[in-house]
């Protein structure tokens, strides 16, 4: 994929531009780039410009195997590799990121259409943070002794689960690579990737950074492919655990095919998240806040805030501070520093979110502003769609109960605190929650009553390394990130030590 950073390739400045070609891309197997033996392939589409970026060979189900069997011979490696020498190698791939830092998120931009506004500043340092994160607790991880006289003691330790599977969602490729392969590697697992066959190129980098890094062949593996892949992972009998980011439905496929060789399974899951605001709120807060938990990303994120509640008494104010802001947003070229609304992820999806635009211009709420095709014949290429705002909703709405994970804003009126709570929970996700007041009381009762695995209050979307981000319901099962995410990368072992002659019974 080019040279990397080498200033040789930079063009104005850039190393990838909307106009970038790369070669055909495989797959990334025991520390070297290498060709699937499926034959079959398919390709990466700039969602900016619907210019094929690539070709990209589809992984079928014997390179899989390949990738697992090289990964548990990497597994008798790294398990044994010393934590603190675990943890130099993935602080020292954190210093190459964090270099690198602007090319790969040009790349991302190029592969997956959001903002360099976003990806300069989000995507890949989000995910080296995690890599630190879980670097400085790899030399932690231990185990307990029991004294248990008058002849006996036991040791509890914690033990790596061997080869995991990570499966990639394409919103945010690289740091979802990143947030899942951290944890994995720093509990001395090694671990087979699959980004989503929408966005497979920045994934291949960070595989021959860790590599770079010193992680020993086979360790982090990368595979290319669609669900047939992902499958082939799911089904393995060399893989330990699952760990996906995708939707729901996807998550309700992955546990049964888990399920039939008992695997351990993580799911970061989708969401349709109530963002709350009472009459009391920083009204100016509360508005910017709504507009980065509906539109950063083109609202393409899981946890966004997309049922806007916001109540009566300032209902009519709300919306009249927001409409103009809404209307300012510049949708664009994604690579132009001024865009803040980048294109979605592929003509597919924007058809996707473009119905769930006319079903609620369809409906009895009322379009504030947006949910457009963009006029500039420069974007006609592109999946671009003007973010959307829809007022007067109400809970039966299809589009008010369903994930559209596109940039359109549902704003609902609510009359008290005990019916936004009933109204915030009627759903079967329960990945996050806000809550705008400046009532400390109320704003912990909102937390402790919204049915969510994260809750911001005054604030959205924040998810430092060091707290657990997941959904309750529908939304997931388990966690990344925090202190809880190494007992899902590791299992305890017991070993019970008799200093005596053995006590029979018979
Ligand atoms: O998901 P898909 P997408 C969710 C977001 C939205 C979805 C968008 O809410 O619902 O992800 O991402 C592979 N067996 N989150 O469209 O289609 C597939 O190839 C094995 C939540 O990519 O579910 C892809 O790599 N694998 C998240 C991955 O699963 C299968 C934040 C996801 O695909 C498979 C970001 C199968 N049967 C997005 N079917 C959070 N909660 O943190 C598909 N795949």
């Amino acid at each position: 994929m080019g040279d990397r950073d080498s200033t040789a390739n930079l063009k104005n400045g850039r190393h990838y531009g909307a106009d970038s070609r790369l070669p055909t891309q495989g797959l990334f197997i025991h520390g070297e780039a290498v060709s699937a033996t499926s034959g079959e392939t398919f390709e990466t589409i700039n969602p900016a410009t619907g210019q094929t970026i690539c070709d990209v060979q589809q992984a079928g189900a014997e390179d899989v195997d390949r990738a697992v069997k090289s990964a548990r011979e990497a597994f008798k490696v790294w398990s044994r590799t010393p934590a603190a020498e675990r943890a130099r190698i993935l602080r020292h791939a954190v210093d190459i990121l964090r270099a690198r830092n602007d090319e790969l998120a040009e790349l991302e931009t190029l592969d997956g259409g959001k903002p360099l506004q976003e990806t300069l500043a989000v995507d890949i340092a989000s995910g080296a943070d995690v890599i630190e994160y879980y670097a400085g607790l790899a030399p932690a991880i231990r185990g307990e002794h029991y004294d248990l006289p008058p002849e006996a003691f036991a040791v509890v330790s914690r033990e790596p689960l061997g080869v995991c599977a990570g499966i990639g969602a394409w919103n945010y490729p690289m740091q979802i690579a990143m947030w899942k392969s951290a944890p994995a590697l720093a509990c001395g697992n090694t671990m087979v990737f699959k980004p989503a066959e929408l966005t497979p190129l920045t994934a291949l980098k960070l595989a021959e950074i860790y590599h770079e890094a010193g992680l020993p062949p086979g360790a982090f593996n990368v595979v290319q492919g669609d669900a047939r892949t992902g499958q082939a992972m799911t089904c393995h009998p060399g893989i330990a655990k699952v760990t996906l980011t995708g939707e729901a439905e996807t998550g309700k496929l992955v546990m049964a095919d888990a399920a039939k060789t008992l695997k351990h399974v993580t799911f970061e899951l989708g969401g349709k998240s109530p963002f709350i605001v009472f009459a009391d709120a920083i009204l100016e807060d509360a508005v910017s806040a709504a507009l980065m938990a509906n539109f950063y990303s083109s609202g393409e994120v899981c946890s966004n805030g997309t049922r806007v509640f916001v109540e009566r008494p300032i209902y009519d104010s709300f919306l009249a501070k927001l409409k103009p802001r809404v209307e300012a947003m510049r949708v664009g070229d994604p690579f132009d520093p001024e865009t803040q609304v980048g294109a979605l992820i592929s003509r597919e999806h924007m058809e996707k979110v473009q119905g769930y635009v006319d079903m609620a211009k369809a409906s009895n709420a009322t379009l504030v502003v947006g949910g457009e095709r963009p006029s500039d014949p420069a974007l006609s290429g592109g999946n671009f769609l003007t973010p959307a705002v829809f007022a007067d909703c109400t809970d039966d709405m299809r589009f008010v109960q369903e994930e559209i994970f596109g940039p359109v804003m549902a704003v609902l009126p609510f009359e008290s605190e005990a019916e936004v709570v009933e109204r915030a929970n009627a759903t079967d996700y329960g990945l996050s929650g806000a809550v705008f007041t400046q009532n400390f009381p109320r704003a912990h009762r909102m937390a402790r009553e919204i049915e969510a695995g994260s809750f911001w209050i005054n604030d959205y979307n924040i998810t430092p390394p060091e707290v657990p981000f997941g959904g309750y319901k529908q939304s997931g099962i388990g966690r990344e990130n925090g202190l809880q995410t190494i007992e899902s990368f590791t299992q305890v072992k017991t070993v019970y030590a008799n200093l005596g002659r053995f006590q029979g019974m018979y």
